[in-house]
């Protein structure tokens, strides 16, 4: 008889969820009855399950009120506003690089997000920056990168309307890019007499979620969000109602995590061959295949593995240990 070889190859595949590109139906949520802050709940969320939740829907909303009691409190979810979020308008047109942070001086007390609405920036008084109402008319400054030039629009625009209007004149609203930049838009400034005055600077509210997902679905109390006392930057579900709330987020409250839910799948399949089925190069040319195989197949989330079992030549003693299946030892 032949040496007949047999071995054993471990097709593991992992189909995870969870991930900002899987969608929501592969998750499961828990009810934390444990009161902490928002940080301390997310921390907690993600030791325990994998984060705070992000609700998507209102199916979503309505599975966690299901499974929560009524109390007239609320619970944290994975929402919260970050307040130095700031991005520039100009951003994705041309590179910006190093940190403009020592540049941006906030006015006394700013950025406050007053109201839960202010997600636009404005120099006031010339020098100092103010987080405003994007709706508010005020002039603005463009930036032209032709002659690296600094314009002041003295007619007063939303801030939306004002960044429109120097992407069609000029580049763009202007940034601040270095201390140079800085005196050179507070030259140009200089006796205008314009109190507020818009520049590139904004945020998009309430985005990312915990697990740095975004979504367009919301389910905000009336009149909330209103960020009472510019203290309020973390988002719970009211457990009366499934309202959302902004809160302050030192207040201890229950919470919702969600678990990403991991499926695998584990494949065993039995390779019979007079090849030497144990040599390292052979088994790099089948794994290459079959990894091919999966990714033309739209599978990329797998692992191949390679299990040694026992090999054994027609000897009746030896092959019952194999059985016939896939018998392996680690
Ligand atoms: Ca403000
Ligand atoms: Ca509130």
């Amino acid at each position: 008889m032949p040496r007949m070889e047999e071995t054993c190859l471990l097709l593991i595949l992992l189909l995870s969820g969870g991930l900002s590109t899987l969608p929501p139906h592969s998750r499961e949520y828990h009810f934390v009855s444990q009161l902490m802050t928002w940080t301390e709940a997310q921390s907690y969320c993600r030791e325990h399950f994998t984060d705070l939740v992000t609700i998507y829907n209102s199916n979503i909303n309505q599975l966690l009120f299901s499974i929560s009691p009524r109390l007239s409190t609320g619970a944290w979810i994975g929402l919260y506003d970050d307040r130095y979020s700031w991005k520039w308008s100009m951003e994705g047109k041309l590179l910006y690089v190093g940190s403009t942070h020592e540049f941006l001086i906030w006015a006394n007390g700013q950025p406050d997000c007053a109201n839960a609405k202010e997600y636009c920036v404005a120099l006031q008084g010339q020098t100092q920056m103010d987080d405003r109402p994007c709706g508010a008319s005020y002039p603005f400054l463009c930036y032209n990168a032709k002659n690296s030039s600094y314009i002041l629009v003295k007619e007063s625009r939303s801030w939306s309307a004002a960044q429109s209007y120097c992407r069609t004149y000029h580049t763009d609203l202007t940034s601040i890019r270095s201390k140079e930049e800085k005196s050179n838009i507070t030259l140009t400034l200089n006796g205008s007499g314009v109190q507020y005055v818009w520049i590139g600077l904004y945020r998009d509210p309430w985005a990312p979620w915990s697990d740095n997902t975004t979504s367009p679905f919301t389910n905000w109390g009336s009149s909330e969000p209103n960020n009472g006392n510019s203290i309020e930057y973390c988002g719970d579900l009211n457990l009366l109602t499934g309202e959302w709330y902004d809160c302050y987020c030192d207040v201890r409250l229950s919470f919702f995590c969600f678990t990403a839910v991991t499926k695998q799948t584990v494949v065993k399949m039995k390779l019979q061959s007079e090849a030497d089925m144990h040599s390292t190069e052979i088994q790099q040319q089948v794994s290459q295949q079959l990894s091919g195989l999966m990714l033309s197949e739209g599978l990329t989330d797998f692992r191949i593995r390679w299990r040694k079992v026992q090999s054994y030549r027609d000897d009746q003693s030896k092959k019952q240990d194999v059985d016939g299946g896939c018998k392996t030892e680690d």
